[in-house]
């Protein structure tokens, strides 16, 4: 805890200046002006076990497929934890159309802070799980649910306990929580050799918001995007399309996350390109927007050995890489003015 506390002291005199006396008139023998003094940022310590106990309870929906009673109560219970947290609400209800034909009642939920503040800054992630776990060693289970802990869960629970802190200590930009719904219903992994028909089967809720965003003419200096950020020793790459439409906001954030000590998670590497839903983001609403996704080129799909299996369970969620992830997260946007 010291060792915390010593961090942050260091951290907030790192990229502020000198204390206090901001706007003051110099006295005696003084310079004449006052030399204009940067107003410190402070960074509010991001809490890795309420995170974590916000995974859990998503978990304990049971699986959050679109059109299941796990999925309706859980968008329930996002919606009243962010208006809980002093954000304005709003949620899209919608009915999306997979690409095999399933009509699948979604939700995306937006948590608004400091509405009225035109500087924004974007974070999302997805909120459902996938209908099938079609990564499973045992094909048995190819056409089960998964838990969806790590994917689903974990960027919703970081999201959520950001969102519990700019409760307690305002921002100054604004900023827009987004949790998108029916991500992970594309295409199943026995069609995989259809991909090019299906390339655009994934991140439907995000498709929907970014033709159909919650304001008219909605704009974002930038976005980030939280997918599959809980595993132990995950390894977060520079994801292809974020490094195409985005490589400034990659190289802020990567920069944060060095500077709090988490290059460990924050790896210098190239990844592969994902479809995800920042893609949306970018290309139709043209918010430069990053994906923090694990990125495991030795695991089958590349994105760490338990994805897409029954094994994505709160086994696989650690609150080291959770702390990680979050405490960089604001370290970004409590430095935004
Ligand atoms: C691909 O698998 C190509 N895109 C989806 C990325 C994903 C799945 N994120 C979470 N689940
Ligand atoms: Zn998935």
């Amino acid at each position: 805890m010291i060792f915390r506390i010593l961090l942050l002291a260091f951290m907030v005199a790192a990229c502020g200046g000198s204390q206090g006396n901001v706007g003051t008139t110099a006295v005696g023998n003084a310079p004449q002006a006052a030399t204009p003094v940067e107003p410190m940022a402070i960074v509010p310590i991001f809490d890795a076990d309420s995170a974590y106990s916000f995974v859990a309870a998503q978990v304990a929906f049971g699986p959050r497929v679109p059109g299941s009673k796990g999925h309706a109560a859980c968008g329930n219970y996002l919606v009243s934890k962010l208006q809980s947290y002093g954000a304005v609400v709003l949620t899209q209800d919608v009915t999306l159309k997979a690409y095999n034909g399933d009509l699948l009642p979604s939700r995306n939920v937006i948590a608004q802070f400091n509405p009225e503040q035109a500087n924004r800054i974007l974070l999302c992630a997805h909120w459902d799980t996938r209908p099938w776990a079609d990564s499973d060693p045992d094909p048995a289970n190819h056409y089960k649910p998964l838990p969806g802990a790590n994917d689903g869960g974990s960027g919703v629970g970081v999201l959520l306990e950001v969102a519990r802190q700019l409760s307690q200590v305002p921002a100054r930009v604004g900023v827009d929580i987004v949790l998108f719904d029916a991500e992970d219903y594309g295409l199943h992994e026995k069609d995989s050799h259809l991909w090019d028909k299906n390339r655009h089967s994934w991140a439907l809720g995000s498709q929907y918001w970014s033709m159909n965003p919650h304001r008219r003419a909605y704009n974002a200096r930038y976005g980030i995007l939280l997918d599959i950020v809980g595993a132990p020793d995950s390894r977060f790459c520079y994801e292809g399309y974020s490094a195409h439409f985005a490589g400034d906001i990659i190289a802020k954030v990567w920069k944060k996350a060095h500077e709090w000590g988490y290059s460990k998670y924050f790896v210098n590497e190239e990844g592969g390109a994902v479809t995800d839903d920042h893609y949306y983001v970018n290309r139709v609403l043209g918010i430069p927007c990053i994906d923090i996704i694990n990125c495991d080129p030795d695991s089958p799909n590349g994105f760490g050995a338990h994805h897409h299996t029954m094994q994505d369970n709160m086994d696989w969620i650690d609150t080291e890489t959770l702390k990680a992830v979050g405490q960089t997260v604001l370290a970004v946007i409590y430095n935004e003015k």
